[in-house]
């Protein structure tokens, strides 16, 4: 079971496709990451149409040949505007349904999903992770944790889910069906892939010769419910920024805003309006801060703080000597930071959900999903704000939620399946996550780590964690958010490299490389060398 003495940064399917013919192994040529992909199908696209191939249940409704896509002409999450920056190879795209039923309450339900085929396949399955409650099916492109090269662009077979209902993406109605609720919970993370497998295997005529789970936020936490409870059907997963535990992570939330919404100005009707606890000038004085305080502690001033460990950082110090003025804080805006920062304790003192960390993107704003002292705290599921709190109340009711217990993945530590037959995972998460802590996701990984067969045998053996200064929910802010995880756990599982770093580059810092370093290390200067380049930085403790 999982401890959690405090929350400091201290310390470090096989059976669906049996039916399929034996084969040979791939050459390393055919598997090759570099766009060499060259298994073909031994189908037409449209054959797939009302194939069983998965079983009854599941019902392949509509499969289209799509040609070769130039680059930025695919939207990566329609309708937001941003597109692939590289050309996706002509793929055989096929949609179905698993499990399509009319639910209790009389609403038609199904585990939607769409897969993308190559014509030109490297052999490996990706499984792309969802995001907020599903609900919706997301271009089949495998785009989180890659880099600029989507996984379909390297010749990946690659599938999305809606999870099992339709709705937007915090529309919570589905819940009341019990079906659908495990569909979210649990249930179509197997459900799909064993789907999809057989798909492949079907397609191409032979299985694939690995698989592979990526995901950021939901989709983390699909990612790591895959390698605690499904320990054979994948052999790499990158999970980011996990909703591993959402109930807790809301409560932090809650706590920072019931923090903020005690000193803040009255908004429309003359309620409280936490957002405004700190203006636009005290957001920026309060991140220059944090900057002022840590960004050397890498070897470089430059924005961004890689060694967080020992970032040190005291809202006492911003305090006003007299009255408010722009260059310092109130006592009741440093007591509000303070308190909100330091996270939820219980009635016992127990902390009830980690801090937030001091990063450099926790007041960013124009961004998809603005830092945490932009938005007040507001988690997108809560109320706008928290008047009243107690924390042991709302303790009580997450511990005994049925939904909260079955869906979370922050208590199961046991991944000694998963690794004894190769099974790799990389784990990130952004520091100015304004949603959920990454240091929730560094306690989840050093208790994994311990429970799996000791830290450093699991770190050198099985998996890494990776932390991304300036990093919002998933990607944004003042930080470097592109970066190839998947093409290293790809080489982890398939080539025997450990990730020691990725190269992480991105727009809010054009021409600017860095390594990303396996926790416990960080990115560190080396004192020579140009400070824009990722080879001028090694990992340290
Ligand atoms: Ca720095």
């Amino acid at each position: 079971m999982r401890r959690r003495p405090n929350a400091t940064m201290s310390g470090a399917a096989g059976c669906v496709i049996a039916s399929v013919m034996a084969f040979a192994p791939l050459s390393r040529a055919e598997t090759a990451t570099d766009g060499s992909a060259a298994i073909t199908p031994v189908l037409t696209c449209t054959q797939l149409v009302g194939l069983a191939v998965a079983g009854p249940s599941t019902v392949i409704e509509k499969a289209d040949p799509l040609p070769e896509a130039p680059a930025g002409t695919v939207q990566v999450r329609p309708p937001l505007p941003e597109t692939v920056g590289v050309a996706i190879p002509s793929n055989c795209r096929a949609e179905g349904v698993i499990d399509k039923r009319v639910g209790a309450d009389g609403t038609s339900y199904a585990i939607g999903f769409a897969i993308a085929l190559p014509d030109r396949w490297n052999g490996r399955f990706l499984f792309q992770g969802g995001g907020g409650l599903n609900g919706t099916i997301r271009p089949p492109l495998g785009p989180q944790a890659t880099g600029d090269v989507p996984a379909l662009a390297r010749g990946f077979a690659v599938v999305s889910t809606d999870s099992g209902h339709k709705g937007t993406e915090f529309d919570p109605s589905f819940l009341k069906d019990q079906e659908a609720a495990l569909n979210f919970a649990q249930g179509s993370v197997q459900k799909v892939t064993a789907a999809a497998k057989a798909i492949v295997a079907r397609y191409y005529g032979r299985p694939a010769q690995h698989s592979y789970f990526v995901g950021c936020s939901t989709g983390g936490r699909e990612g790591m419910l895959a390698s605690e409870r499904y320990p054979e059907d994948f052999d790499g997963i990158v999970a980011g920024d996990p909703a591993m535990r959402t109930g807790r992570s809301n409560l932090g939330l809650a706590w920072a805003n019931f923090a903020f919404t005690k000193i803040a100005p009255k908004g429309e009707g003359g309620k409280p309006d936490p957002t405004k606890t700190f203006s636009p000038a005290d957001r920026k004085l309060i991140t220059n801060a944090i900057v002022e305080a840590c960004d050397a502690k890498d070897g470089v001033k430059d924005g961004m703080i890689f060694n967080a460990r020992q970032c040190h950082f005291d809202p006492a110090s911003l305090a006003c000597r007299g009255a408010k003025a722009d260059a310092c804080l109130s006592e009741q805006q440093v007591n509000a930071l303070t308190t909100a920062f330091a996270g939820p304790k219980n009635s016992r003192g127990a902390q009830s959900y980690p801090p937030f960390p001091w990063d450099s993107g926790i007041g960013a704003d124009n961004v998809r999903i603005p830092g945490i002292l932009t938005t007040g705290a507001r988690s997108p599921v809560g109320p706008p704000f928290y008047e009243r709190l107690d924390v042991d109340e709302i303790e009580d009711r997450v511990n005994a939620d049925g939904m909260e217990r079955l869906k979370d993945t922050a208590n199961w530590t046991n991944l000694t399946s998963f690794f004894a037959h190769g099974g790799k995972i990389l784990y990130y998460h952004g520091w100015s996550d304004p949603w959920f802590s990454p240091l929730d996701t560094l306690e989840y990984y050093e208790h994994m780590a311990k429970d799996s067969g000791g830290f450093d045998r699991v770190r050198a053996n099985s998996s890494r964690a990776y932390f991304v200064p300036g990093m919002g929910h998933c990607s944004s802010g003042p930080t470097l958010d592109r970066f190839d995880l998947l093409g290293a756990v790809v080489d982890w599982v398939e080539h025997g490299k450990a990730p020691d770093a990725v190269i992480a580059t991105g727009p809010a810092f054009p021409g600017r490389s860095r390594p990303l370093c396996a926790y416990p290390q960080h990115a560190q200067y080396k004192g020579t060398g140009n400070p824009e380049d990722a080879a001028s930085f090694e990992c340290r403790d």
